[in-house]
C-alpha cells in the first residue's frame, strides 16, 4: 500500500503516544495497570483535580518525574531519531507523552503538545522553567520566587501547546503517522482526519487497532520496538532510491 507512495513522501507528521514508550517501561494510561486505574483522571490531571489536592497530584508527577532516572529509550525512539537525521524532506515529530525519552534516543525537534515532566509552569508569573527536581515542597519559581510552581502538563480542559504549528504542518504533510496512541484523547486523535482532508496518506503503527484505526489507509500492528524501526528502514531505503 505505501510502496508506491514513499517516492513522492517530502513532508511527514508524526504523532506518538504513551505506546512508544511501553517498552521503556513507562506506564500507558488505559492498557491494563496502566497509569488512570491508579489514579481517576479528575483528581490528577485537571485544574479542579489540582485545586482540590494539589499535594496528591504534585506527589502523582513528582513520581513520574523520578521514574524517569529508571528507563531508557527503545529502538522505536532511537529510529524516529535516526529518521530526523537522514530523511531528506521536512519531518515534525509531536508527541503527547511529557516523558523526555525522544530526546534521550536522539530526536532534537519534539513538540510536546501535552507539555513535559521536565518542566514547571508558574502559576503567578506563567514563565516555564527547566524542572527536574520535586514541586510537593513548594519551592521558588526560578523566574518570580513565588512558591506556585506546578507541573507544566497540558490537563484534561486545557488547550494543548502549539496547536496553530500542529495544523499547518497537517495542512502541508503528504504522509501522517500516529505510534502508540489508543486515538482517545483530543485534539491529537482528530489528527488523522486533518492530515486526510489535507490528502495526506495515513498509517499507524500501533500494539492493536486503535480507536481510530478505521480512518487510517494502513494500520500496522505489534510492538513499537519492532515496528517502527521497520517503517524508518522502509522509508529511508525508498527515499534513497
Ligand atoms: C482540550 C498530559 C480544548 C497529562 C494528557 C468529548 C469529545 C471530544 C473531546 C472531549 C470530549 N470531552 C472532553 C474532551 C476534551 C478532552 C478529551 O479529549 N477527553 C477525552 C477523554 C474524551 N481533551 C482535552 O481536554 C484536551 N484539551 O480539548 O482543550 C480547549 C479549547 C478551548 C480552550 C481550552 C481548551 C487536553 C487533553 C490533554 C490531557 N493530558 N496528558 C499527563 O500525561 O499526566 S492526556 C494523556 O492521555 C496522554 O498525554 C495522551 O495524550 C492521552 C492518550 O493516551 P495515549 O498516549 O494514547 O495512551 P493510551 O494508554 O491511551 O494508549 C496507549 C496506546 O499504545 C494503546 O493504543 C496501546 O495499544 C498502544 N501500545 C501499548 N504498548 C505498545 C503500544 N503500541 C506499540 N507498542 C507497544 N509496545
Amino acid at each position: 500500500m505505501l510502496e508506491g507512495l514513499m517516492a513522492q513522501v517530502a513532508r511527514i507528521v508524526i504523532l506518538t503516544g504513551a505506546g512508544i514508550s511501553a517498552e521503556s517501561g513507562i506506564d500507558t494510561f488505559r492498557s491494563a495497570g496502566g497509569l488512570w486505574e491508579q489514579h481517576r483522571v479528575e483528581d490528577v490531571a485537571t485544574p479542579e483535580g489540582f485545586a482540590r489536592n494539589p499535594d496528591l497530584v504534585l506527589n502523582f508527577y513528582d513520581m513520574r518525574r523520578a521514574a524517569l532516572e529508571n528507563v531508557a529509550p527503545n529502538p522505536a525512539h532511537e529510529a524516529l531519531a535516526r529518521l530526523e537525521r537522514e530523511f531528506a524532506g521536512e519531518l515534525l515529530l509531536v508527541t503527547q507523552n511529557v516523558d523526555d525519552l525522544h530526546e534521550r534516543g536522539g530526536s532534537r525537534q519534539v513538540l510536546h503538545m501535552h507539555g513535559e515532566l521536565k518542566s514547571a509552569l508558574c502559576s503567578a508569573c506563567e514563565m516555564r522553567s527547566p524542572w527536574h527536581a520535586t514541586m510537593i515542597e513548594r519551592p521558588p519559581c526560578p523566574v518570580c520566587l513565588a512558591p506556585t510552581l506546578r507541573p507544566d502538563v497540558v490537563w484534561f480542559g486545557e488547550m494543548p501547546y502549539e496547536m496553530g504549528r500542529i495544523y499547518q504542518a497537517l495542512e502541508t504533510c503528504d504522509l501522517f503517522v500516529s505510534i502508540g496512541t489508543s486515538g482517545a484523547v483530543y485534539p491529537a486523535a482528530g489528527f488523522v482526519q486533518e492530515a486526510r482532508v489535507a490528502g495526506a496518506r495515513t498509517l499507524e503503527l500501533n500494539f492493536e487497532p486503535s480507536e481510530g484505526s478505521r480512518l487510517f489507509h494502513e494500520t500496522r500492528l505489534g510492538p513499537a520496538s519492532m515496528v517502527v524501526p521497520q517503517w524508518v528502514d522502509e522509508v529511508l531505503s525508498r527515499a534513497a532510491e
